[in-house]
């Protein structure tokens, strides 16, 4: 009995310690603490769902509600930074305790990160990032959770230097335009070819990471660039788009052309089976247990690093048909 009394009361001074820990670490940083408790409140504004990896994401989310005790608020922002402000807005108001934002665009989200942060409310950037000159990790939120894009971009352009020979007279499709995934993979992978001079880019354009615009933009651009023999899309929903424009114009995909991406999604997955697509680098869309351990950490008093890297594996012909089963 006396054992497990005293036992007891050192369970609780030992955790009053880890609260006060958790208040010290996060004050330190001026950022809001987050409270230990048995069921969170939790945000998640989610930008579109007119794509497979937005839809895998949210799911993530939803599925890790269960495990992760939380209620979950999520919303739909249908492709609108606007709408997607408004809707952390409302969720302030309905008190959530901690909120995990995919900002659509690096600058539009930013007011919506301060005034969550002025509410009280622990915020967390999901899969985007928004603008560092603007709003720093560990001052204006707690950390960025997600992939390194340029690296991504740069293992894209080794990847078709190693495999491509010749002249490369490449097509670029850039993602939505003023988001974080789209400056960097254009960055990783433009600097690498900027340093070689049998590559070109001939154009790039925005395909707002959609699978039907990334097929109009490879249909006009086709025409400007008949000789293209590389094209470089942001994401596989893009690059599938354009091989659908290949194809209706008559052209091989895998063939005269060679396509190369990120992402990993099936169909991507399924084009590499079907010799149409090169390469994908992975960009995993699940989040939801990655989100569930590091808020655990920052409840804990734990001080969390700025940014929590997502490790991405490569897919090609070597070891696609062993992913495809678990491709969303
Ligand atoms: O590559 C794309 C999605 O932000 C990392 O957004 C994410 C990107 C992903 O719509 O397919």
């Amino acid at each position: 009995m006396k054992l497990s009394g005293t036992f007891s009361a050192m369970a609780s001074i030992a955790a009053g310690l880890a609260l006060a820990g958790a208040a010290t670490v996060a004050s330190a940083q001026g950022l809001p603490p987050l409270e230990q408790k048995d069921r969170y409140k939790v945000g998640f504004p989610q930008m579109e769902s007119n794509n497979p990896w937005r839809i895998a994401e949210t799911k993530s989310f939803h599925d890790t509600a269960e495990s992760c005790n939380w209620d979950l608020v999520a919303t739909d922002a249908a492709g609108s930074a606007a709408k997607q402000v408004a809707d952390v807005d409302s969720m302030i108001a309905q008190g959530i305790d901690v909120l995990f934002l995919p900002p659509r665009e690096e600058k539009p989200l930013i007011p919506a990160v301060l005034r969550a942060k002025q509410a009280g409310i622990p915020t967390f950037l999901v899969d985007r990032s928004v603008d560092p000159n603007v709003a720093v990790a560990g001052r204006d939120y707690v950390s960025f959770l997600g992939s390194d894009f340029i690296d991504q971009g740069r293992r894209v352009a080794e990847w078709t230097l190693a495999n491509h020979e010749g002249e490369g007279r490449i097509i670029e499709l850039e993602g939505t335009t003023g988001s974080s995934p789209a400056n960097d993979r254009k960055k990783g992978f433009d600097d690498v070819m900027a340093e070689h001079d049998r590559m070109t880019i001939l154009a790039s354009q925005t395909g707002d990471f959609a699978r039907d615009l990334g097929r109009q933009v490879m249909e006009t651009l086709l025409q400007a660039h008949p000789d293209v023999n590389i094209v470089y899309a942001h994401n596989d929903e893009m690059a599938i788009g354009a091989i659908q424009a290949l194809e209706q114009a008559g052209r091989t995909p895998g063939e005269d052309v060679l396509i190369v991406s990120i992402d990993g999604t099936r169909d991507a997955l399924q084009a590499i089976i079907d010799g149409k697509m090169g390469v994908t680098v992975e960009s995993s869309p699940f989040f939801g247990p990655l989100a569930c351990e590091v808020m655990g950490r920052y409840a804990a008093g734990e001080e969390i690093e700025p940014w929590v890297k997502v490790e991405d594996r490569i897919f090609t012909l070597d070891n696609a048909a062993d992913h495809i089963d678990e491709a969303y």
